[in-house]
């Protein structure tokens, strides 16, 4: 048995959990065109049933974010029972205020008070459904924001967005949150209501405990130093949830750690140093991803283990010698001891311990050959397949 991993960093691993969203089964793309794949779920079960997999082969993937309307079901008690026979729950309740004419200027920050009505009862009917799902946190991304100097009152809509929270918040139940994502840009172009970790953090502290900030790896601006956010979120207390992707040039949401494995290391070592690995950590990690052009399920599978390789490696940082380091002004063997943490080859010492665990070494050859490919791909014929947003 490699001894790479100690027997703490296995006790992390162990509890590694990384939720996987709903949206991800369906078929996306950009606005040029949406490629669909054969046995693509036509409904929020068969999406569940898709997810089910990726936890199968990789143990990592225990929970299934929802997003609302787009897995809106007559009978939630019956989703949830499907999800526990496929042998994962139902995590994260995602709202949507982006795809109503009516918030075509906003929704919680709107200026209208029928509009911003609305979008709170919207945020109400999704707190309902968590109480059915079993659901901890509700994840609020805003669309809102402007296009032209002018257009608004920024500082009336940072008060009205308050006030709107505050009314979602106060029907949470004790043990539910609510997580606010921020996003630099788009759909809006000038001003965005949400637009920074400092703002989603201003509004979710004048809320209260339960209310924490989502951070979307794949919402800033190019050259963001984001670990640092990490570091200072969870410094706060205030880091409620990661939304994981990768990026090249804005909100690409293509697989975590394809882009830049370096940058997700350091995440993952702010995670790890912060303590948001630890057994009572608040910190929920999620995928906010979309497969256009790649298979879901294995993009799926790919993502969750390469989210683990990064922790593994974080896990190697051999702080004491870093920390001597650092005490030392020792510039250079302070980044030669974080560099060997993140150049080590985890990935036999992991394959070996997944098979310790009653888990296929290799996740990616498992599904491939698991057979569930060829079977939804023949039974998932006619009706509509799902896409993202619909
Ligand atoms: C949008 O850019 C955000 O990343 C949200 O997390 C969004 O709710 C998610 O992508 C599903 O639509
Ligand atoms: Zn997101
Ligand atoms: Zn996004």
């Amino acid at each position: 048995m490699s001894t790479l991993l100690t027997p703490d960093a296995r006790a992390v691993l162990e509890r590694l959990a990384i939720e996987v969203p709903s949206w991800a089964y369906g078929n996306s793309g950009t606005r040029f065109k949406v490629f669909g794949t054969p046995g693509t779920p036509r409904d929020p079960f068969e999406k569940i049933s898709d997810a089910a997999q990726v936890h199968r082969h990789t143990g990592l993937a225990p929970a299934v974010a929802l997003h609302i309307p787009w897995d809106l079901v007559d009978d939630f008690a019956a989703l949830k029972a499907h999800a526990e026979t496929e042998g994962v729950a139902l995590g994260t309740i995602n709202s949507n205020t982006f795809q109503d004419d009516d918030y075509k200027l906003g929704s919680l920050a709107h200026a209208d008070d029928r509009i911003r009505r609305k979008a709170i009862d919207h945020h109400l009917a999704c707190i309902d459904i968590m109480d059915l799902t079993g659901s901890r946190d509700l994840k609020i991304w805003l669309a809102d924001g402007s296009n032209y100097p002018g257009q608004a009152d920024l500082r009336d809509r940072q008060d009205r967005l308050q006030d709107s929270l505050q009314r979602i918040y106060e029907r949470l139940g004790e043990e539910q949150r609510l997580v606010l994502e921020y996003k630099f840009f788009e759909p809006a172009f000038y001003h965005t209501d949400v637009p920074d970790w400092g703002t989603s953090y201003a509004q979710v502290s004048a809320l209260g405990e339960r209310a924490l900030v989502c951070l979307d790896t794949g919402h800033h601006a190019p050259g963001t130093n984001i670990e640092f956010i990490v570091m200072q979120l969870l410094r706060l207390g205030k880091l409620g949830s990661f939304d994981f992707n990768s990026r090249f040039y804005a909100d690409d949401d293509l697989i975590v750690g394809a882009a830049d494995p370096f940058q997700l290391f350091r995440i993952l070592v702010e995670v790890v140093r912060g303590g948001g690995l630890e057994a009572d950590s608040p910190v929920a990690f999620m995928l906010d991803q979309c497969h256009n052009i790649e298979d879901k399920i294995p993009g799926q599978i790919r993502s969750v283990l390469n989210v683990q390789e990064m922790a593994a490696r974080a896990l190697l940082l051999d702080r004491d010698a870093l920390g001597a380091a650092q005490a030392a002004g020792d510039v250079l063997s302070a980044n030669g001891v974080f560099m060997d943490a993140f150049q080590t080859d985890v990935r036999p010492a992991l394959a070996e311990w997944r098979e310790s665990r009653g888990l296929p070494a290799d996740p990616m050859a498992a599904y491939a050959s698991s057979g569930y490919f060829e079977r939804i791909a023949a039974e998932r014929v006619g009706g509509t397949q799902a896409s993202w947003g619909a």
